[in-house]
């Protein structure tokens, strides 16, 4: 199968009528919850994210592979089993393989993006974008997030990218993937858990019409840059003190490709008692509801 075949997509009946009256439709990715929150905290932020984007006026379509069969928006029963089955992480290049031999997975930013597309939604809210490695050019990780979202025309709203990644390296693959970078209502370009990396953005906007109109005027993909709010960025001490444990595991546990990420969350989360948690959650919220405004601009 092709993403661009959309008979191979189930698209819940609410998301395809709204796409079919040019109502905002907001896509939300499921590897954030299946591979980087822990049960049950994960399902109670599965719903409330679709209840933000619902309270901004828009539908929401959280993306899994259920079965092979890639779901845009999914039903009660169906955000359950990505919360709690032990699911695959598939990016782009495994929607083909999961839907031949029927599996079931957790979509990434990469596979969520070009799914998005297929289904024809054109802005997407999650947490963080995956991008280059610290010591990608021994390593050559640098996460499919980034060629996919220079490929396909969807808006992807996000707190940057974590500093567990080289975040310079991460801007200049995008500069050159000709990806436009867009600060939401920040200069430099967020660090996740930090408003702010050394990096300045290439462009800022200051509200969502604004957004809404660069996107259209873009005619391709597009980060969105929307730091974590104030009140749950991480302490700086902290950030410095598990980023670096978090790189020492890896290490010693020789982690690599797709487990990197899932990894080193987990040990974020352990090892803050419960501070990224909330920051994590809060961020992702908040780029949700953003995504949701730019959504209902670009209906307009
Ligand atoms: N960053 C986060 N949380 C996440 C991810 C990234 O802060 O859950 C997930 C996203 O689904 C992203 C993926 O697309 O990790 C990137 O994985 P990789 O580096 O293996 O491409
Ligand atoms: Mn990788």
């Amino acid at each position: 199968m092709t993403t661009q075949n959309s008979t191979a997509l189930h698209i819940a009946e609410e998301v395809r009528d709204a796409l079919a009256g040019n109502r905002p439709v907001v896509a939300l990715e499921s590897t954030i919850l299946s591979h980087g929150l822990p049960a049950p905290r994960n399902h109670a932020v599965g719903v409330r994210l679709e209840e933000v984007v619902r309270a901004a006026g828009a539908v929401p379509a959280t993306i899994a592979v259920l079965d092979g069969v890639p779901h845009i928006g999914l039903s009660e029963s169906q955000l359950d089993r990505v919360c709690t089955e032990d699911l695959l992480k598939l990016s782009k290049r495994d929607l083909g393989a999961a839907y031949a031999l029927h599996r079931s997975g957790a979509t990434t930013v990469a596979s969520t993006t070009a799914l998005a597309h297929a289904a024809g939604i054109r802005v997407f809210g999650t947490g963080g974008l995956g991008g280059v490695h610290r010591g990608a050019s021994e390593t050559w990780d640098v996460s499919a997030d980034l060629d996919v979202v220079a490929v396909t025309p969807v808006l992807v709203v996000c707190s940057g990218v974590k500093s567990i990644l080289d975040i310079g390296a991460t801007l200049e693959v995008m500069e050159t993937r000709s990806v436009p970078v867009v600060g939401y209502q920040v200069d430099k370009f967020p660090a996740f858990y930090r408003r702010e990396s050394e990096f300045d953005v290439p462009w800022r906007v200051d509200d969502a019409k604004q957004a809404a109109a660069v996107f259209a005027a873009s005619n391709s993909g597009m980060l969105l840059a929307n730091p974590i709010p104030h009140a749950f960025e991480m302490a700086q001490e902290l950030h410095d003190r598990l980023l670096a444990e978090g790189l020492e595991k890896l290490r010693q546990g020789n982690v690599h490709g797709k487990d990197v990420t899932p990894v080193l969350l987990e040990h974020f989360h352990t090892g803050s008692g419960g501070v990224s948690l909330a920051a994590n959650e809060a961020l992702v919220v908040n780029n949700v509801q953003l995504a949701a405004e730019v959504a209902v601009e670009l209906s307009r």
